[in-house]
Order: structure tokens, then sequence, then C-alpha cells
């Protein structure tokens, strides 16, 4: 299995690797307004890079349940100096969370290589021939429903096999639009129009997913079905998310999107040694 993001190649199975989630919003959940500042949001990237992370994922539009649609001129506004500063300033690869294609287009113009969709093309058709014209990696996110109204009532018969068949259906379209196989990474969307037991049977199947042969990139970090469980705040969740992503490494995961970038990779590298996927001489 192959992963390409413009000039950047991965070949699984390789040890995992961690996205640092850059927020550069007003109003995220667990670190919103901290770097809307673009100097502020280029420092916290910088630390997310020294931690161990390979990727930055920038976003400048909130997808918090109800959260008010950010327009174009103000997400490039907020996203593109930062996509620019970080990729001159690291050796990090840039993702840019967005579902505008003219945002997309300005952060791969700026040095980004990966676009973060979250709505899986239902927003912008344009998005689809960006990523095919560049090349660039395509996170391919699983939503039920829009932010806006994603978790009033969602609803499956069989939340994995959907998931699953949810994304071969989107993998034949983006072939068909010039979007290669081996520029997508697969994301089952937790807490995208899922219940708590839909999370939970989500992380249970994920050897559904892997079957896709795919590699398969993975949101937990802090997130409320956490909360839910073992009632704690977004910022006490760390061990958790890690438990979490342990779990998902071992059914096949190998990328993870998280806040806590250190703790992250010094779990995954120890799980890594204990299997003896690293050369530890
Ligand atoms: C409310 C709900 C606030 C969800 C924040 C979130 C993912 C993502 C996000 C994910 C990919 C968060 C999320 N989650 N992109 N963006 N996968 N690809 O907790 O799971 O950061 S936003």
């Amino acid at each position: 299995m192959e992963f390409t993001a413009r000039q950047y190649r991965w070949r699984f199975p390789r040890p995992a690797l961690v996205m640092g989630i850059l927020n550069v919003t007003p109003d995220s959940f667990s670190d919103g307004g901290c770097f809307l500042d673009p100097e502020r949001a280029v420092a916290r990237g910088e630390e997310l890079v020294a931690q161990g992370a390979e990727f930055i994922d920038i976003g400048g539009e909130s997808t918090r349940p109800g959260a008010a649609p950010v327009d174009e001129s103000e997400e490039l506004r907020r996203v593109i100096p930062v996509v620019r500063a970080l990729a001159a300033k690291t050796q990090a690869v840039i993702s840019v969370d967005t579902r505008k294609a003219g945002v997309a287009r300005a952060a791969l113009d700026a040095g980004a290589s990966v676009i973060n969709d979250i709505e899986a093309h239902r927003t912008d058709p344009e998005l689809w021939k960006t990523v095919a014209a560049t090349g660039a990696g395509y996170v391919l996110m699983h939503m039920q429903g829009t932010p806006q109204t994603m978790q009033q009532d969602p609803h499956y018969e069989d939340v994995v096999q959907e998931v699953s068949a949810f994304f071969e259906e989107r993998l034949l379209r983006l072939e068909e639009q010039g979007v290669r196989r081996e520029q997508v990474l697969l994301d089952p969307g937790i807490g995208f129009g899922k219940t708590l037991a839909h999370n939970l049977s989500l992380l249970r199947g994920l050897g559904v997913i892997s079957a896709l042969k795919r590699p398969m990139l993975l949101g937990v970090s802090r997130k409320s079905f956490i909360g839910r469980l073992l009632g704690a705040e977004p910022d006490q969740r760390i061990g958790a998310s890690v438990a979490c992503a342990l779990w998902a490494a071992e059914a096949g995961v190998t990328v993870f999107r998280v806040h806590d970038v250190a703790q992250t990779v010094q779990a995954l590298r120890m799980r890594e040694i204990l299997n003896n996927q690293t050369n530890t001489r």
C-alpha cells in the first residue's frame, strides 16, 4: 500500500504517522481562539513538529455542530499566511482542512500537500478537480448530514457496513474525476453524524474498513464521546485519546489526527518497539 501527496510518498506498513491539529478559528472546542493570531499559530505549528508531527492540519472553519459557516475571503485570510510560513519553516507536510476549492487551490499554491475534506465533496464540485490536477493527498472522511444537522438524529442500519460502502462508492467516483486511489486516506469521521454507540461500533469495526486496502486516518483526539463515557473535560481526555490511538493502530490505522502530539507519538513508538516494528539496535 502507498499514499502519495504531491512530491511525498509513504509505503505501508511503516511506523504510524501523526497529524497535529492547528485550528486558526475563534471557536474550536478545545483550542478555539488560541491561534487566531498568525504568529502564534506558526509558533504552535513549529511546536507540533518538534513533538514529532509529520503532518500539520490547518483549519480556518470550525466543524463544531451548529458552527456558523465562514466565507471564503475570511477563511483565506486565516489559513494562507500560516500555510505559507509553516511550509517554509518546517519539514512537516501541510494539510488544509477545507470544503472550498478556492481555499484548497490557494493553500496548495502556498505549499500545502494534503486536503482534508470533511464534507467528502458535497459542497464544492471543483474540489476533486483541484486534487486531481495537483496530485495532492486527500482525506476522504465519512459524515452523515452536515455540520449543522449531523448530531440531530444520526441513524444507520449497520454503521460499519454503511461507512465502508460509502468509501467504496467515493473511491470509484474519485477515480472517475482523476484522483488516484494512492492519493486517498480513509477516515470514518468519528463524531460526524454518529451517536456514542455508532462511534464505538466504528472503532470496534475498523478491521472491516482496513479490508478496503487503503491507509486509514483517525480523529478521536479529545472528542466528546470520550467525555460522555468517562466524564472528563476536553483537556483531561488525553489518556483515553491515546488509548484509542493504540487500539486503532492494532486495527491498521496509520495516520492519527491529534491535539496531543508528544504523548501520542511516544505511545505509538512504544507499541512499535514492543511489536518489533522499529529497529532498536
Ligand atoms: C466538534 C466536533 C469540534 C468535531 C471539533 C471536532 C476530524 C477532522 C475534525 C476527524 C478529519 C475535532 C473535530 N475531526 N478531520 N476534523 N477527521 N479528517 O475534534 O476526525 O477536531 S474537527
